[in-house]
């Protein structure tokens, strides 16, 4: 088998654990799960859903916090080693372009990318119902806010670390103002972050498997390799207790990454863990960010787990790829850039 190229840094300090003996899954968790439990900060009960990236020789990350007043706020933080992490206890006070207060009324499942140099977040936002924001920091102290990329209702917005073809690319999902029982992975192209067309669908929920039968959400930054996008997303299945949120892997076309190549059947990774199964919101597993060396192609996940705990697995990049490729099975209408 080639060796799977990925383009990226290397991360040799990042965190890493060997696949534990006995276990033949091509996704393993961290033995120290959770990382962060119930209330981490006095202003903070749970912190869970959140985005990390390499920063000055160790991590930063934007954090989805629940405060006692049971709405969500994005908080920054930052680590050492990935691992142990200090969460600001202020929420982070966000800026318009004319430096004028620009706060979401509540904010919640950030995904950070490394794009152009500099550090975009984009998060589920209210804009008279659940929809996208988009903002932008150079060092984790100030954020500046930037124009709203989706009108309501929308979530799960998740930039790519490059243009492609010239354009910025998100993936996004259209969705409603509630627990939305429905929800598709579609793709717009910007040529300036700002004004946003040329929509496709990439991925449809469905297929045999029932844990991704009632929606699908883009959930990392797409990791970009030699066969295409590496890209993790949620997959949710409805039972007579409500939602289970599981996580599977997808990969994109290079050059049209609306074009899905290869998906997984089965999921990769579900609740089944105590920190997953209850908390707030139980059955719950829900990926955001990954890090990731581009050196051994190892593969750190940070999701979160039952809407309350942050959560860490791992895996090595060339075998989730072998594994996507060998469990596809594709939606009616996946490979097929569809456009209405
Ligand atoms: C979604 C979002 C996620 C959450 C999930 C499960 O609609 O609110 O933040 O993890 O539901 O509760």
């Amino acid at each position: 088998m080639p060796k799977l190229r990925i383009v990226g840094d290397s991360l040799p300090g990042m965190p890493w654990e060997e696949r534990p003996a006995g276990c033949s899954s091509v996704i393993w968790r961290h033995s120290g799960n959770p990382l962060i439990g119930w209330n981490p900060t006095p202003s903070c009960a749970r912190v869970y859903n959140s985005a990390v990236v390499p920063w000055k020789g160790g991590y930063a990350g934007v954090f989805r916090a629940d405060h006692r007043n049971g709405r969500a706020q994005l908080h920054a933080g930052f680590s050492k080693d990935g691992l142990r992490w200090e969460i600001r206890d202020e929420l982070i006070r966000w800026k318009d372009e004319e430096g004028r207060d620009f706060q979401p009324a509540y904010a919640y499942d950030p995904r950070v990318v490394k794009l152009d140099g500099r550090y975009y977040v984009v998060w589920c936002c209210d804009f008279s119902g659940a929809s996208l924001g988009l903002g932008v920091t150079d060092d984790f102290e100030s954020f500046t806010r930037l124009e709203n990329p989706s009108y309501p209702y929308n979530r799960n917005g998740v930039l790519f670390p490059r243009k492609v073809g010239g354009m910025y690319l998100m993936l996004h999902r259209p969705s409603d103002p509630a627990h939305t029982p429905f929800g598709d992975i579609y793709l717009s192209e910007s040529p300036d972050l700002v004004h946003w067309g040329r929509h496709r669908k990439v991925m449809s929920k469905g297929g045999s498997g029932w844990w991704q039968g009632t929606k699908i959400g883009a959930g990392a930054v797409p990791i970009e390799t030699d066969e295409g996008w590496l890209l993790l997303y949620h997959g949710v299945s409805g039972t007579c207790n409500g939602f289970v949120y599981s996580f599977g892997a997808a990969l994109l076309d290079l050059e049209r990454p609306s074009k899905v190549l290869y998906r997984t059947r089965d999921y990769l990774l579900t609740p089944e863990m105590p920190y997953e199964t209850a908390g707030f919101v139980p059955n719950v597993a829900f990926p955001c960010a990954t890090l990731c060396d581009a050196g051994t192609g190892r593969l750190a996940i940070y999701y979160g787990a039952a809407d309350t705990n942050l959560a860490l697995a791992y895996a090595q990049a060339d075998e989730l790829v072998a594994h996507i490729k060998a469990d596809s099975e594709l939606v009616p209408g996946d490979a097929e850039e569809y456009r209405g």
